[in-house]
């Protein structure tokens, strides 16, 4: 726990750094754009810097104890709801949104019926139920985080249109209470909005329903637990491991980075008439067991007592809480999470960090070579009559037409890339995408056997995949071609200039298909599929559509600001050359109408060269300081590296 209270500490250091590293990069008019965009872009990700952990298993194996154990057990109580039978009735986060009260809010089970997804509905705070959360009161709080458990009488047709009862389904049918009617979850999907310190720090956790009920919320196949970082699989000593669970962990999970396995209530095997040597080897042989059926190693499997080790926190019984062996779950988890977390981050802004200094570099670069070339005018004016001079004013005069008349043909070359950025929007369009959704939905519903299904959303997810690929050529296409004129213009006007940067789809053409993979492990073979799942398929297919359309989302903003970035490097170059040009204009006529003397000119330019150059050292300096912050390890070095760059 310690732990991510540090990486967060670290987080808000870094931040802090390079926010005063922008700042002097911009008192320095040593930014454009594209640098100002990275500034954000990485501010914004360490501020929103989310670790999230997800507990997956069968109904009753304590998850939901687990949680409470592991991250509440500060609030002096059970404060998620955790019981014998089935508890946790709707996917349920933990999370801490500071633009919202602390609340919990419920996504009603009725939408279900519609075509969206919970993701799209996270957009839509209408559709919520919300209920405040009495902080002061541990007691009222677990009375209304009970919502999550919450169910109700359903009849099997209405059951049907949610994608909750199937006929054919013999565990389904068997749920049928005497009435004709069945029990169904009152709430779709829960976020709890809590202002605890773990969550503070970035914590999401994610507690699921057990049963097949994880196999009919698509958003968590599809979405929480894939995108999750750790997923713990819970397992409990008293059932040991079922045919069931093995069917959770190869459909829902498997064995992966960050994914644990966690053998809980070993208190079941703590019996006073057995000596502690043979109590530690039965755990022992359950530990190994469950590792052989997962194809995981023993070390991977973590025997705990969730219920002993919350009993022991909040009643300050350390012996038994070391009995739970709950604290080797708890470091395992985040020794393994956050340098992971760290390193990526690290890798990410240390990346970001070498453009911002090129970028600087370049610019700070060009305006030096300005300066020289103004000083050795000035200097090799000396000594010369006023007709010399006068032959000067008009040379920088034609240089200037001459760089005016470059500019012009620019805008030919302008003219090309707006067209071809209206075609490369044209692929990403979100009409289009949503045209082939409302298609493919239609086609599905035509079929009436849900093995007909699978060839539509198939096709589906090529179409996406090529619509993609076809935009990352374009990007390619547009990027040579601002190569060819930048150079062609660095040339002619003898400018140093840095390519435009370039962009990858890479990333969201690799999540279409890591989208398609999870519904081909799902949906892929056909022994799976009865005739009457065509609804569920129909609700999953709502949801990749979901999803797609947010990768579609995320590739038109990543297009839309490298379009925006493209052309910085030319148009800061082009602009700081101009007011040079104008400057040395406005000098030699000044000395040409005897209105400056040129001695006193020198010096100002000779004294501008030298400020420059320590402007170079201080941002080099503080560039330095974000660098050293990043490697910090320990608070106190990260710390004293953070003090010294205050009073820099
Ligand atoms: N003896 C013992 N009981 C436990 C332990 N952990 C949980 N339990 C009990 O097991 C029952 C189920 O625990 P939950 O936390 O509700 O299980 P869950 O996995 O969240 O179950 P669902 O929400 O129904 O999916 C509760 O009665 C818990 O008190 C444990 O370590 N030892
Ligand atoms: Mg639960």
């Amino acid at each position: 726990m310690q732990d991510l209270q540090q990486y967060g500490a670290w987080r808000a250091r870094v931040a802090a750094t390079l926010d005063s590293y922008g700042g002097a990069l911009r008192d320095a008019g040593l930014i454009d754009v594209a640098g100002e965009q990275i500034i954000a872009r990485a501010l914004n990700r360490l501020r929103d810097d989310r670790l999230s952990v997800a507990f997956v298993a069968e109904f009753s194996r304590g998850k939901t104890e687990l949680i409470n154990a592991l991250f509440f057990s500060d609030y002096g109580q059970r404060i998620l709801p955790s019981s014998a039978g089935r508890t946790t009735m709707c996917p349920t986060e933990l999370l801490w949104d500071p633009q919202l009260p602390p609340c919990i809010r419920l996504l009603p089970i009725e939408t279900r019926a519609g075509d969206l997804s919970t993701g799209d509905y996270r957009d839509d705070p209408e559709s919520w139920t919300v209920l405040p959360l009495d902080l002061e009161n541990a007691e009222n709080m677990h009375a209304t985080l009970r919502q999550v458990s919450q169910t109700r009488q359903a009849s099997t047709v209405e059951a049907e249109r949610y994608g909750l009862y199937d006929q054919h389904d013999p565990d389904l049918a068997a749920s049928m209470d005497s009435d004709g009617t069945i029990e169904i979850p009152r709430w779709r999907h829960a976020i709890i909005n809590l202002p605890h310190p773990l969550l503070k720090q970035g914590l999401v956790v994610l507690d699921t329903p057990g049963l097949n009920a994880i196999g009919t919320e698509p958003e968590l196949t599809l979405n929480l637990i894939p995108s999750a970082h750790a997923v713990l699989f819970v397992l409990a000593a008293d059932t040991g491991v079922t045919k069931s669970d093995i069917e959770v962990w190869r459909t829902h999970i498997g064995a992966g980075a960050g994914r644990m396995a966690v053998l809980n209530k070993i208190d079941a095997m703590w019996d006073e008439l057995k000596t502690g040597p043979a109590i530690e080897a039965e755990i022992k042989r359950q530990q190994n067991d469950v590792a052989r059926l997962l194809g995981l190693e023993s070390r991977q499997v973590y025997p705990v007592s969730a219920h002993k080790a919350l009993v022991g926190r909040i009643s300050g019984d350390m012996a038994l809480f070391e009995r739970s062996r709950l604290g080797a779950l708890e470091s395992a988890l985040f020794n393994e999470l956050i340098p992971e977390r760290r390193a990526i981050a690290e890798r990410q802004l240390r990346a970001d960090l070498e453009t911002l200094a090129a970028g600087q570099q370049m610019l700070l670069a060009a305006r030096l070579r300005e300066l020289v070339e103004q000083l050795q005018e000035l200097r090799s004016l000396r000594g010369k009559n006023q007709s010399v001079i006068g032959h000067m004013v008009r040379r920088v005069e034609a240089e200037k037409k001459e760089f005016d008349a470059g500019l012009f043909k620019l805008q030919g070359t302008r003219a090309v890339f707006t067209r071809l950025s209206t075609e490369l929007y044209t692929l990403l369009g979100m009409d289009a995408l949503q045209g082939r959704t409302a298609a493919v939905r239609s086609s599905m519903g035509s079929v009436r056997f849900a093995t007909g299904m699978r060839g539509p959303v198939r096709e589906f997810f090529e179409g996406a995949r090529a619509s993609l690929l076809e935009a990352g050529a374009k990007v390619d296409e547009i990027k040579s071609m601002m190569d060819v004129m930048h150079r062609k213009f660095a040339a002619e006007h003898g400018l140093t200039l840095s390519l435009p940067p370039s962009l990858s789809l890479a990333r969201h053409v690799a999540e279409i298909e890591s989208i398609e993979e999870l519904f081909v492990r799902q949906f892929g073979t056909a022994t799976l599929l009865m005739t009457s799942r065509a609804t569920l398929l129909e609700r999953f297919f709502d949801s990749i559509a979901s999803r797609v359309r947010r990768v579609f989302r995320a590739a038109n903003a990543d297009v839309e600001s490298w379009l925006k970035v493209a052309n910085t490097p030319l148009e800061t170059q082009i602009r700081q050359h101009r007011d040079g040009l104008r400057q040395r204009q406005a000098t030699v006529q000044r000395i040409h109408d005897a209105s400056d003397s040129l001695e006193q000119k020198i010096g100002v330019f000779e004294s501008g060269q030298a400020e420059l150059e320590n402007t170079r050292a201080r941002l080099s300096a503080l560039a330095a300081g974000v660098t050293t912050t990043l490697a910090a390890t320990s608070v106190a070095t990260s710390m004293a590296v953070s003090a010294a760059y205050d009073t820099a």
